[in-house]
């Protein structure tokens, strides 16, 4: 208690050293430092006020980079999840689905619900992801390169009280960072974009099967393949090293304890290649059961693995293997068809988006697995 780490730059904090911004914006008597936004120290923290005109404050900022705090940072147990993979490997339209489906299809069948923090939060996943997928059926467009704040959200679980207890929520916060995917190019950038993978529950990388050569050769001239960039292993390589260099952890032989969740993305564009029989043609069992079903995680990871391997060979596997304690594979598709050339989206199906996310929490044991 008392200390918190900021979901912007990561320093740590002591939660009385917290600054205040005002949000009196009164017509006939607006603070001065409205104008300047300039944060500040309470001088009696039990009951901040500002110090400029005397109105009580309730809006926290890190002291470090002035990004505006989650109202509950002291009280909720934080769950960061970074979200990463190489240019237009699907980062983008995976965190709109994702999000969609975390408010919807899981809020009901996991008894919780997804509530964001701050308007920023609410206002850029609206414009950015929701209203381009959900509205105008179109693919969300590519990110830009640079700097970008994060989605916050939490997610509240109701809780059933027993006989003689009180029900009690349990509320975690949860961080999505959708980097773009230049920031991933080299290991330089990726220092300084990327200072949150070493702090995070949980890592959900995206990789996009059209990218792998075999695949490319077997789909020539069947599908619209996307031009060729990144190497597949690359980007998991880089963030192996990141992520040692970040936790100052000199020991390379030292397995990372980070769960990461290894997800092929857009498997509708190479369901052609897929036994029909396949678990990764229909959709998961977790959701419509309301646990996580390890009996449905066994069958994608053992699919999603064995061909991996006939496509790529034991490269991935053993480079994931040698550096993670805990690592699951997955097949998924944000939009269940591939977008046309105006990247109008005609039959928009998703499937299996929300697995990784739901084996993370059941890695935390957030949710219960049978
Ligand atoms: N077939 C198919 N194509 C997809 C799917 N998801 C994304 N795509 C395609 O992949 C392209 C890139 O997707 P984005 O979500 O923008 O990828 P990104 O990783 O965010 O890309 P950057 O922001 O540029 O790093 C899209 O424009 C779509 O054409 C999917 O589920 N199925
Ligand atoms: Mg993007
Ligand atoms: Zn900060
Ligand atoms: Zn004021």
């Amino acid at each position: 208690m008392g200390k918190y780490i900021c979901p912007k730059c990561f320093a740590e904090q002591d939660i009385r050293d917290v600054e205040y911004k005002c949000t009196n914006t009164s017509r006939t008597h607006p603070c001065p430092r409205q104008k300047s936004g300039e944060s500040f120290r309470p001088k009696d923290p039990k009951h901040p006020v500002c110090d400029a005109c005397g109105q009580p404050v309730t809006v926290r900022v890190c002291p470090k980079c002035g990004f505006e705090l989650p109202m509950n940072i002291d009280t909720a147990d934080s769950y960061p999840i970074a979200i990463i993979g190489a240019k237009e490997s699907g980062k983008s339209n995976y965190v709109a689905v994702l999000i969609n489906e975390l408010k919807n299809a899981v809020g009901r069948s996991f008894s919780c619900s997804l509530m964001a923090c701050g308007d920023k939060t609410i206002s850029r996943y609206r414009t950015d992801f929701y209203n381009p997928l959900y509205r105008n059926k179109t693919c969300v467009r590519g990110s830009d390169a640079g700097d970008v704040d994060p989605l916050i959200y939490n997610l509240i679980f109701q809780r059933k009280g027993g006989l003689f207890h009180k029900a009690v929520n349990d509320v975690i916060s949860l961080t999505f960072y959708d980097t773009a995917g230049e920031n991933l190019n080299s290991q330089d950038s990726m220092m300084t974009f990327n200072k949150y993978l070493a702090h995070t529950s949980g890592i959900i990388l995206l990789l996009d099967p059209l990218q792998l050569p075999e695949v490319r050769t077997q789909l020539n001239g069947r599908i619209r393949l996307p031009d060729e960039n990144t190497d597949v292993t690359e980007v998991l390589s880089r963030t192996i090293e990141v992520i040692h260099q970040q936790s100052h952890n000199s020991n390379m032989a030292k397995k990372i304890d980070i769960p990461i969740a290894i997800a092929f993305t857009k498997i509708d564009a190479v369901q052609s290649l897929i036994d029909p029989s396949s678990c990764l043609n229909n959709d998961s069992t977790h959701v419509k059961l309301g646990y996580f079903d390890k009996v449905d995680f066994g069958a994608e990871n053992d699919e999603m693995q064995s061909l991996v391997d006939s496509w790529a060979g034991q490269e991935l596997y053993q480079l994931v293997s040698t550096n993670f304690e805990h690592f699951g594979f997955f097949g998924l598709s944000a939009l269940g068809s591939n977008p046309d050339i105006n990247n109008m989206i005609s039959k928009f199906r998703p499937f299996r988006v929300t697995d990784p996310f739901l084996w993370l929490l059941a890695q935390h044991n957030i949710i219960r697995t049978k």
